[in-house]
């Protein structure tokens, strides 16, 4: 009897939407703020599987804050939050410009981003230390990191603490509980767990934070990452931001939409949360819980971001080419800075003008750093890093060939 004969074919995911079609956000489902439950830091993972699967959201539609998981922030730390974010958005803005004036040879920005690397550092203590990715500076700014030593990296200037070994925008500041940016997507995630654990064997009391985009959640460390975690209960916040896009390609090639991507966390047992990345107010709330897990010794959490890529993926993309324009106008979590200015108004701790007068305040910070900066040097003026940098610290001591190429360099 013939065998019945099936042609087999690949599935190769597409987004819903291209460029020239209206953006389509109706496939995402958004409970209410205030909706989700806040189950106590302790809580079993087998017995909260379901905050995998929803969005935790304190901030609601008036910019009231609503629901079990908003945090007890002072207005004072509201408003410190509103301005890191904004001077995050400034200081975007202004180096993408330097890029295209030529000053730098490229440039990430965080546009829709802001509110996930601002909020989640107020929940760290000093010695603890991220493993973050190119798109986390806000956990630099809230830090109080020099401007001038940001800049400096991005202009590779004399300036640059890594001495123009790195592309812009891959910072470095151990004291700000910044680890080293590398270009390899995903590598900083098991090293994240490598750090904790480190930690705990010590004895100490610092936790480690990892960061991770959708797209990079595709790469092996990630998966070797959770189960190190999980195994020896590391302390440490697997943190993922969900921001639609890897480049070019949405989150469905990674496999966002198969159930989502905290729901990862499930399968080792580890406790998993989404949450809206656009909330300053949620995210803060997540990042305090899983850091006090952590702290407690209870283990890793995972939480997932849900929020989205509103600018070009780097200076050198142009997200026109593969996605409707306006979609970043059409996505349901709103503008987080908007969002945090929103609820400050409604407690009558900000108004418009003085929102417009901080915008100018930073305008005028980030430039009186920018003139700093350039004066030491840019991508193609003023002082730079010496030709003999490229040869130290590729070993703690120079062995014999480096020294030979560097007298070949006549440096
Ligand atoms: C191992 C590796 N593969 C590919 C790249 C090229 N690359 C740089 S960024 C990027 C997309 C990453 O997307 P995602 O993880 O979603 O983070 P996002 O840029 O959206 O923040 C790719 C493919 C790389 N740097 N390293």
């Amino acid at each position: 009897m013939a065998a019945q004969t099936t042609h087999l074919s690949l599935t190769v995911p597409e987004p819903s939407v291209r460029p020239g079609d209206m953006p389509d956000f109706s496939g995402m489902q958004v409970p209410e703020a205030g909706s989700v439950r806040r189950p106590p830091v302790d809580e079993r993972p087998e017995n909260m599987r379901d905050l995998a699967f929803t969005i935790v959201r304190v901030l609601d539609d008036t910019g009231d804050a609503t629901g079990p998981w908003t945090p007890d922030l002072s207005v004072a730390e509201l408003q410190a939050g509103l301005r890191h974010m904004m001077k995050l958005r400034v200081y975007d803005a202004r180096m993408l410009i330097a890029q295209r004036q030529g000053k730098t040879s490229f440039y990430m920005q965080h546009l829709g981003e802001e509110a996930i690397s601002c909020a989640f550092r107020g929940a760290l203590l000093p010695g603890d230390m991220n493993f973050p990715t190119y798109r986390q500076a806000g956990l630099l700014i809230a830090s109080g990191y020099p401007m001038v030593s940001m800049m400096c990296q991005v202009y590779s200037n004399d300036g640059d603490s890594a001495r123009g070994r790195q592309l812009p925008v891959f910072y470095s500041s151990k004291e700000h509980g910044f680890f080293s940016i590398s270009g390899n997507l995903a590598t900083q995630y098991i090293q994240a767990v490598g750090w904790a654990m480190a930690s705990a064997i010590s004895g100490d009391t610092q936790i480690a934070a990892a960061w991770i985009g959708d797209g990079s959640t595709a790469e092996s460390d990630f998966h070797a990452a959770l189960v190190f975690a999980s195994t020896y209960k590391a302390p440490v916040v697997l943190n993922i931001v969900n921001n639609q896009w890897a480049i070019s390609t949405f989150q469905g090639i990674a496999r966002g939409d198969a159930q989502t991507l905290a729901a990862r966390g499930l399968g080792f047992n580890i406790p998993s949360l989404r949450v809206d990345g656009n909330d300053y107010l949620a995210v803060r709330a997540a990042a305090d819980w899983a850091a006090e897990r952590a702290r407690r010794n209870l283990g890793p959490t995972l939480v997932e971001y849900v929020t989205y890529r509103s600018g070009g993926h780097s200076t050198s993309d142009d997200p026109s080419a593969y996605r409707p324009r306006d979609e970043g106008s059409a996505w349901p979590l709103g503008d987080p800075v908007m969002r945090l200015k929103t609820h400050l108004v409604r407690l009558g701790a900000w108004s418009e003008e003085r929102h417009v007068q901080a915008e100018a305040e930073f305008l005028e910070e980030v430039i009186a750093a920018q003139k700093e900066a350039e004066a030491i040097g840019t991508l193609h003026t003023g002082r730079r890093p010496s030709v003999r940098d490229i040869f130290e610290d590729v070993y703690a001591v120079m062995p014999p060939h480096l020294r030979r190429q560097r007298q070949q360099a006549g440096v």
